[in-house]
């Protein structure tokens, strides 16, 4: 096994600026980007490559989608920021178009992904306690083993991933870890009548783009129905087109209690992400309850409208369906010794590598990305695959082929 991996002087520069001075919480490919374009991307050297990572499902516009990028600069020539101690002219049109867009009564907008989990997990114990009726501190709620909610130390608690979790407790009570895609550990756990809601990834993915047997979300959803219990849906990375729906969920025409989005909602501007629920639910926090500083700022409500309004009007979950179905089919025809499964949905799929060494997967994203191809592995052996939603044939078979003379390293 060899992978030949050429770093130039500009790079190194910048590998070791960041090795002196930023944190090492991140193990990064060794590749220094600069300018980002639809699919494609470009080092510092002028080396173009294919992106197949997408910002980790949140540049599924394609980057700098001129759209979005036009709305981005109007606005930051207008408002950008009051804070929610006043009203402005985009929050309320955002809130329309969010509603309307998804079909719920309200929606919460805060920023990154995981506040968006948090602000789910306190609607849901909130209306546990107050709605359902369950005992002051007692709520509930049932996780996935394997699940990724985010980082933060309430999220981490109910990580199943000792890297996540080691050395960083406390941990925050009140979670119950049961099987992903069994719907009898489901029903068990259901049982319990503190249980407040059922926080699910509609497909695993940072466990390796895990997609769960055909009905399971009905089932799910149905069992919560059955308990009065809360379906809440993370779709920060499965949602807005990325699996072929608008959500993951549409595939079996689930609709969740609550709605938790994210990453490519913005297009990959800024962070902005959002809760969506129905009056029952989002009507228990009152004002003072829940916020921050940039939550439902106007510039994220004007990027947030046309990175949404893109998504729509270039049919980008039909392609996200149809590249997906042609990147999985070519995958399976390499014939690879070293790919034991291709698995996805749309275009969130990921490869698993069989080989006798543990860095067989990165290995063969150092030599993707000499190829011109850049991907990461995702808990050892699984490479996830999810190029921006606008990718064309063309692209595909390329990369199908970048990814087929690059297994070879492997032999
Ligand atoms: C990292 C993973 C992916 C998410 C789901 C909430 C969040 C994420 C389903 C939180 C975020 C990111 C975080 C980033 C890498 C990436 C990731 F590998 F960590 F797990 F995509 F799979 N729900 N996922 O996937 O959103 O707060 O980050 O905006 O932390 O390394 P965030």
């Amino acid at each position: 096994m060899q992978s030949t991996i050429t770093i130039s002087e500009n790079i190194k520069y910048y590998l070791e600026l960041e090795e002196q001075c930023g944190a090492h919480n991140y193990r990064p490919i060794p590749v220094v980007l600069s300018r980002g374009e639809g699919v494609y991307v470009w080092d510092v050297d002028g080396n173009r490559y294919y992106d197949f990572l997408s910002g980790y499902s949140a540049v599924n516009q394609g980057h700098c989608h001129p759209k979005i990028v036009q709305s981005l600069i109007e606005q930051a020539k207008k408002l950008t920021l009051i804070s929610r101690a006043f009203h402005n002219d985009l929050l309320g049109e955002y809130a329309k178009f969010m509603t309307g867009f998804f079909g719920y009564d309200k929606v919460l907008p805060m920023n990154t992904g995981v506040e968006a989990v948090e602000t789910a997990i306190k609607l849901c114990r909130k209306w546990g306690y107050e709605v359902k009726g369950i005992p002051e501190g007692r709520a509930k709620i049932i996780v996935c083993e394997g699940n990724f909610h985010g980082r933060t130390s309430t999220v981490i608690s109910f990580s199943s991933d000792p890297l996540a979790r080691k050395n960083f407790g406390p941990y925050m009570p009140g979670f119950e870890v049961i099987p992903f895609n069994d719907i009898d550990a489901l029903a068990l756990a259901l049982a319990d009548k503190n249980v407040a809601g059922f926080l699910v990834e509609p497909i695993q993915g940072e466990a390796g783009v895990i997609v769960p047997a055909d009905g399971y979300l009905t089932k799910a959803k149905q069992l919560c129905e059955d308990s009065n219990i809360l379906f809440m849906a993370d779709e920060i990375q499965t949602g807005l087109a990325r699996t072929g729906k608008m959500l993951a969920c549409d595939h079996e025409n689930v609709r969740p209690d609550i709605l938790m989005l994210g990453k490519a909602l913005s297009g990959a501007m800024m962070p902005v992400s959002a809760v969506l629920a129905d009056d029952e639910i989002m009507m228990t926090i009152k004002p003072g309850e829940h916020g921050s500083t940039f939550g439902g700022n106007p510039l994220a409500c004007k990027v947030a409208m046309t990175a949404l309004q893109v998504l729509k009007d270039e049919k980008m979950a039909e392609n996200a369906a149809r590249m997906g179905e042609l990147l999985r089919e070519e995958l399976i025809k390499l014939h690879s010794p070293h790919i034991s499964i291709v698995r996805g949905k749309g275009l969130l799929n990921a490869i698993v590598i069989q080989h006798h060494n543990n860095d067989a997967a990165w290995e063969l994203c150092l030599q993707l990305k000499e190829n011109r191809l850049l991907a990461k592995p995702t808990h050892g052996d699984k490479i996830r695959l999810a190029p921006p939603l606008i990718i064309n044939k063309d692209q595909v078979m390329e990369c199908v082929n970048i990814i087929g003379n690059s297994l070879p390293c492997l032999d």
